[in-house]
């Protein structure tokens, strides 16, 4: 804990996905300090309080990966690459949500670990072969038992939400093959930094990676990066490609790019993340005043995808359905639920925006090409969206 310093207060704030239903308003909810610190021996990035995984995963998760096509296309591109240049006997997946990458291969080719069961039974039901598990050494001998060795191991937006990361790895150890390869995907510290899109912090991210702390962690256990892809995913991922230290494989000079960017940039160094704090103070401040400034003019706002990251700008930022009206989605387990600690309503996505609507706050910002395109009617029609990436502004 020593080396571990705070940089960052995005003060009290509930559990991201614990979306509300309306009858439950005045329930007390769960709250805990979002603090966020950096550890100067490992370098990585972590939020100082945590949840179990079995309050945050369980039976009544809400996010499904399916829900936007850049995701869907994402997971495609990877899979044709992976068939034809890895060609693996046997993938593992793990935190495999709904199913969106392997449905892209062979019922035989695949198993899936996913925690959430109401998630987990999707897959299950399509007849893939999915486990409702915590991804653990346990979990890792399971697998060993029922199928052997896996010659690749793939995991997105997972990894980051389990604070056992030793474990995650020593787990990867008993199932991957000595020349297997692990592919894992998850939002990119840097992109976070230089974006300002503090919104990456929240109860399920407990670490926003980057190359130079996940290499350190990774060593510990004869694993190896050899490999980095940089993806505008998620406003901004990196894919790594790692192996055991046993593999031949050469490291690839996008690794050796990745980490010399992230030096430059200055993500080993504790006075880079205490400027970051204070541009996220600022954001802020430039976020409520346009908002402010809107609702003096009794313009109607609402929001666009409530999501997990939205939940902590909303309570950082003390915006509630007094400026946001309401937030539509089009995932059917988030609809006619509160959005957690502002209590804002999520409503159903229909296609056509109310024409009243001239300002939209863009909760899924990472997605915003696709929406842009698919709301290119709103938009010229003179409709504008409110953004607080890279600095908030009208757009
Ligand atoms: P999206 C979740 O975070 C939780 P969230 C988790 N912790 C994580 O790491 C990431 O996912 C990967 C909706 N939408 O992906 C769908 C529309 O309504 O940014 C989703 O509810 N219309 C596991 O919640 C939300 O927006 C659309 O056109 O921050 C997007 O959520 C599109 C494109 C999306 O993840």
């Amino acid at each position: 804990m020593k080396n571990k310093i705070n940089f960052l207060d995005l003060g009290t704030q509930p559990l991201a996905n614990n979306y509300l239903a309306k009858n439950k308003s005045k329930k007390r909810e769960n709250k805990y300090k979002l603090i966020v610190c950096f550890d100067k021996v490992t370098k990585l990035v972590s939020i100082k309080n945590t949840f179990s995984s079995e309050k945050m995963f369980n039976n009544t998760y809400p996010y499904r990966s399916s829900m936007s096509k850049t995701m869907i296309n994402s997971f495609k591109k990877l899979s044709k690459i992976i068939k034809n240049k890895y060609k693996p006997k046997k993938i593992l997946e793990i935190g495999s949500n709904d199913g969106a990458f392997i449905k892209n291969f062979k019922k035989n080719l695949t198993i899936g670990i996913e925690p959430c069961s109401n998630v987990e039974r999707i897959t299950k039901k399509l007849k893939y072969n999915t486990y409702s598990k915590y991804w653990s050494v346990n979990t890792a001998k399971k697998i060993l038992t029922d199928h052997n060795k896996v010659d690749l191991v793939y995991s997105a937006n997972t990894i980051s939400h389990i604070k056992n990361l030793n474990q995650v790895f020593e787990a990867i150890n008993i199932v991957l093959n000595e020349k297997g390869i692990f592919i894992l995907e998850d939002p990119s510290l840097l992109e976070c930094l230089k974006n300002n899109t503090y919104d990456q912090f929240y109860n399920e991210h407990i670490y926003v990676f980057s190359t130079l702390g996940l290499m350190n962690i990774l060593k510990k256990h004869n694993l190896e990066i050899f490999k980095v892809e940089r993806l505008e995913i998620h406003g901004g991922s990196n894919r790594y490609y790692i192996k055991k230290n046993t593999n031949s494989i050469k490291l690839e000079n996008s690794f050796k790019l990745a980490i010399k960017e992230e030096i430059k940039y200055g993500l080993n160094k504790i006075s880079t993340y205490k400027k970051f704090a204070n541009r996220v103070k600022k954001s802020k401040s430039e976020l409520i005043t346009i908002l402010k400034k809107l609702k003096r003019k009794n313009e109607k706002i609402i929001g666009y995808g409530a999501t997990a990251k939205a939940t902590t700008i909303l309570n950082y930022c003390k915006i509630n359905n007094k400026t946001i009206d309401y937030f539509l989605d089009t995932t059917k387990e988030k609809q006619n639920k509160l959005m957690p600690g502002s209590k804002i309503p999520i409503l159903k996505y229909k296609g056509n925006l109310d024409s009243k609507v001239k300002y939209i706050f863009l909760g899924a910002w990472n997605f915003k090409k696709e929406i842009f395109l698919k709301e290119k009617k709103y938009i010229k029609n003179g409709g504008k969206f409110i953004t607080h990436t890279p600095t908030p502004k009208i757009i």
